[in-house]
């Protein structure tokens, strides 16, 4: 067993969309970490074959859709009161399409505001008052709740209002002792422009082209250092770019 192994040993986190991108990534560091971990998303196929890669420090996956309330009440009230976890990473979220606000589809703003917003509040609603002085949240924002840009109007908003909970989390959450922190990375290449193209993957791949993106990794590695500073370190908030991408308008692409 390694050091850091030895002081996560029993440490429990869980991971909202594990199934894949960061959610999967940060798994996968935890667990080399030596968190015990639970691990939720949609797609009950994919949580398994992450269970199973990870092995027995996965205590249990959760099947549910953060956007349904009940159904996020009915999954988290099942945890146990000794498998109630001290590290919550909020991660689930998506982009929906990209159109203009005098264009944009009502059903991608909706998928966007139910997910992005409502479901990191119904996971912390569930979990936060049962979570212990020490424990640590984290919020996955985004450089696009820093900075806005055309054709993001909906997704912008999203993650706008997840840099702002997470403002006010911190002060409801610190008389109880509880860290509360947001990671914000730039463009990453996961399933995320699959989702945001609706499946178009020349579309997807364009997003990269003639530069490198973060990786999931880079991403899992900054939840990872956040949650491994001593009790007394707080890192509020970790913007996090690719070496080539200066803003949400200024990337240094190869071919252009
Ligand atoms: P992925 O598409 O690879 O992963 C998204 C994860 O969210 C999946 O595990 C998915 O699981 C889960 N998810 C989506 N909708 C729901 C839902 N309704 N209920 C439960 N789980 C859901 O993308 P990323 O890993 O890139 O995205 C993770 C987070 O990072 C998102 O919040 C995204 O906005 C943010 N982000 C991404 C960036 C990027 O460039 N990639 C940059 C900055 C932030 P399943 O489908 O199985 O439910
Ligand atoms: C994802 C990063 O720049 O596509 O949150 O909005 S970006």
């Amino acid at each position: 067993m390694k050091n850091n192994e030895l002081q996560n040993s029993g440490c429990i986190m869980l991971i909202t969309g594990a199934t894949s991108g960061f959610g999967e990534a940060i798994a996968q560091l935890a667990a080399s970490s030596g968190y015990n971990l639970i691990l939720c998303g949609r797609r009950k196929e994919r949580l398994q074959a992450v269970q199973e890669s990870l092995g027995a420090c996965v205590l249990k996956c959760l099947t549910f859709d953060v956007c349904n309330e009940e159904a996020t009440k009915k999954a988290l009230r099942a945890i146990p009161d000794d498998q109630v976890p001290q590290v919550l990473i909020n991660n689930a979220g998506l982009a929906v399409g990209t159109g203009a606000i005098d264009e944009g589809a009502y059903e991608d703003w909706n998928r966007m505001i139910d997910t992005n917003v409502k479901g990191l509040l119904h996971v912390t609603r569930e979990l936060s008052p049962r979570m212990s002085s020490g424990a640590r949240i984290i919020n996955m924002g985004s450089v696009a709740g820093k900075q806005a840009y055309p054709g993001g109007a909906v997704y912008n908003a999203t993650k706008f209002a997840v840099d702002g909970l997470t403002k006010a989390m911190r002060m409801d959450l610190l008389p109880r002792g509880i860290q509360v922190a947001q990671v914000a990375p730039g463009a990453a290449d996961t399933e995320f422009s699959l989702v945001r193209y609706k499946g178009d993957e020349q579309k997807a791949a364009a997003v990269y082209n003639g530069f490198e993106p973060l990786s999931a990794m880079d991403v899992a590695e900054a939840v990872l250092f956040i949650v491994s500073r001593p009790p007394h370190v707080s890192i509020q908030d970790l913007l996090i770019m690719p070496a080539a991408q200066a803003s949400v308008h200024h990337v240094k692409r190869t071919n252009s």
